[in-house]
Order: C-alpha cells, then structure tokens, then sequence
C-alpha cells in the first residue's frame, strides 16, 4: 500500500459502534473510505450502505474481504462473532482493527494471537480507545517518567448511566472491566496476575439479578494494586475516572473539568452520559491512528497480545464472581511477535 492510497475499508456489524466508525470513516478521518459494511441483518447493511457513495453491503464477513474495493477490516459486530472475522482477515493478510473485546474468551483470544504470530507480523489493533483519550496520554507520559517514583496503586471509577436489556454480570466484567484490565497493564507496564471480586448489596436500580455496583480488585506482577468500581446502573451518567498513587504524589484524570458555570448560588457543570459523548476524541484518535499506520504498511497500538492477556483478566475476574475467591490469571507464553 503507498501513502497516497485511500484505503478501502469494510465496517463488519452495523451496530451502534459500527454505525459510528462507518459516520467516523466517511466524514471525519482523511485517507480512508467505507468501500464495504455488512451485517446479517441484510436490511440494516443496506441502509447504511445506501448513506455512503461506492460502499457495497454484505451479509457474509469474508465475501465482503474479498471485495477488490476492501484493503483493511474494522470489525465491530458483537464480540462472539470476532474470533471467525479475525481469523478470516488474517488468512487474507488484511490490515484489522478489532473493537473491544478481541474475543470473549481467552481461548479463543488465544487462537487469533496463535494465528497472528503464524502469519510472522502483526495485523491486529484491539480497540482499547482509552489509550487514545488525550488525558490517559498524559498520565501514562507522567508515570512512565517516574514523576511520583513507583506507582503503588490505581483507583478506578467506571459508571455507566443505565445498561441495555439482557446485561449480565459477567458482562460488568467482559464488556466493561475489560477496559480497567487494559489501562491497567498499559499504564503501569505489568501483567495482573491475580483477580478479587466484592459486592455490596445491589443497587436498588439494578435490573433483577444484575449484581451492580461491584469493587474488582487486580494485583500486578510488580506488586502494584488495582481497585475498581464498577456501577453501570448508576443512573446520572458516564464516569471514568482513574487516580494513580505514586511513592510521592498522586495524579488523577476523568474529573471532566469543561465548563464549570456558577449561577444561583451553586456551582457545576455536564456529566456526559455515554462512552460515545465521553470518548469521541478517543474514537478518531484511534481510528485515525489506525488508518494513517495501515497506509504507512505498520501495525500499531495494542496488540492481539493485549486484547488476549485482558480476556484472561476478565476470565478470572468471571471466576472470582461466581467463588468469591482470589483468583490467579493463567497465561501462556507470550510469543516472540509481542515481545
Ligand atoms: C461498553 O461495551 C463499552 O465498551 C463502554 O466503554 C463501557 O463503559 C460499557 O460499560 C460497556 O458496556
């Protein structure tokens, strides 16, 4: 691929993320172009086809690979179906940025990371867009300086206004933890070795049988400490935050400091009330990131490695919630590809 090429890209699964990287591709990133979207839902393919000039739709992941318009894949259909989309992209040689989670399992996130380094070179992005968000950058800068020495701890907030029908409280863990799990290994540059999952008495809000808030606790291999708060019924909006704890200072992002207006005798200002409000810089960043790297002829940004060491984190913490128990994370040997 030469730089001047826009690349083709086909968008598989037309949901809401799908529908906005399809948005994303065509109207704000320079270089790229939405040549194919598919979805079963042969409908709702078209409809979104139909809003693109050149883009063809598709009910079949792999015909749509084979379309001579398409150089890389944006996978973001539900995450049972990556696994075959990745494996079908990797067969083909084709450039992937994979929506979190890579897969829902660490064995099957195993196979495409198998896959991956069997083809030599990497092709996967896993779409941890925190490590995209302007003020995740700057802590991560700030610790890998040693600013504070050592960090001893990361205290983490992830609320969630509501959560749609049919969520579950593995799903707290696998659709939401799962990014905690990433930032965490990322900012402090260690595995986590091992998982603890509390809960108080649910929420009154929570949905039947939805355990929500949960506290998840990671230790690292390091010896640092994780704390997370997970509570995605908390009713007024979208919150993550993240403090680290330093041997001698504290840094601390995602207190949303925009406008603050003083009126009536209060103060204040907007809680954003989804992760597409929150992380929509997040989102063209790392969209951004990924095109302008595929047409350079690089992968970049985390890798199959990091999407399958945190399906294994979330495996554990799964464990942890049905046994109340510590629960170590068990993983292979990272290949030579990732090191
Ligand atoms: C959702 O899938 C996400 O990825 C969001 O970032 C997270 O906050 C939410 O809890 C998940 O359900």
């Amino acid at each position: 691929m030469t730089a001047q090429k826009t690349l083709g890209v086909a968008v598989i699964g037309t949901g809401r993320m799908g529908a906005d990287h399809v948005r994303r591709l065509d109207e704000v990133i320079a270089g790229a172009r939405v040549a194919a979207v598919v979805d079963i839902d042969a409908g709702r393919a078209k409809a979104v086809a139909e809003r693109v000039d050149g883009c063809s739709a598709y009910t079949d992941a792999a015909a749509a690979m084979d379309d001579e318009g398409v150089d890389a894949v944006l996978i973001a259909s539900p995450g049972p179906a990556h696994e075959a989309a990745l494996l079908q992209a990797l067969a083909r040689d084709l450039p992937v940025l994979c929506e979190k989670p890579l897969t829902p399992d660490a064995a099957s996130a195993l196979r495409v990371v198998e896959a991956e380094a069997r083809l030599g070179h990497r092709r996967v992005q896993v779409g941890f867009m925190r490590r995209y968000d302007p003020e995740y950058e700057r802590l991560k800068t700030l610790l890998d300086e040693g600013a504070f020495g050592r960090t001893l701890m990361l205290h983490c907030v992830h609320r969630n206004a509501g959560t749609p029908p049919g969520f579950t409280s593995q799903m707290t863990i696998n659709d939401s933890v799962v990014h905690e799990a990433d930032a965490a290994r990322w900012l402090l540059g260690q595995e986590i070795t091992a998982v603890r999952v509390l809960r108080p008495t649910p929420s009154g809000r929570a949905p039947a049988g939805l355990d929500d808030p949960q506290l998840v606790l990671f230790e690292t291999a390091g010896g640092a400490l994780v704390d997370v708060e997970i509570f995605v019924n908390c009713g007024f909006g979208y919150q993550v935050r993240c403090e680290a704890v330093g041997e001698h200072g504290t840094a601390r992002i995602g207190d949303a400091h925009g406008l603050c207006v003083n009126a009536a005798g209060r103060w204040g200002g907007e809680i954003a009330q989804d992760y597409v409000e929150r992380f929509r810089d997040a989102y063209d960043r790392e969209v951004r990131a990924w095109v302008d790297a595929t047409r350079r002829g690089e992968t970049t940004g985390p890798s199959a490695w990091d999407g399958y060491a945190a399906a294994a984190v979330c495996e554990a913490g799964v464990r942890a919630q049905a046994t109340g128990e510590r629960t170590p994370v068990g993983l292979a040997e990272r290949p030579a590809l990732y090191r």
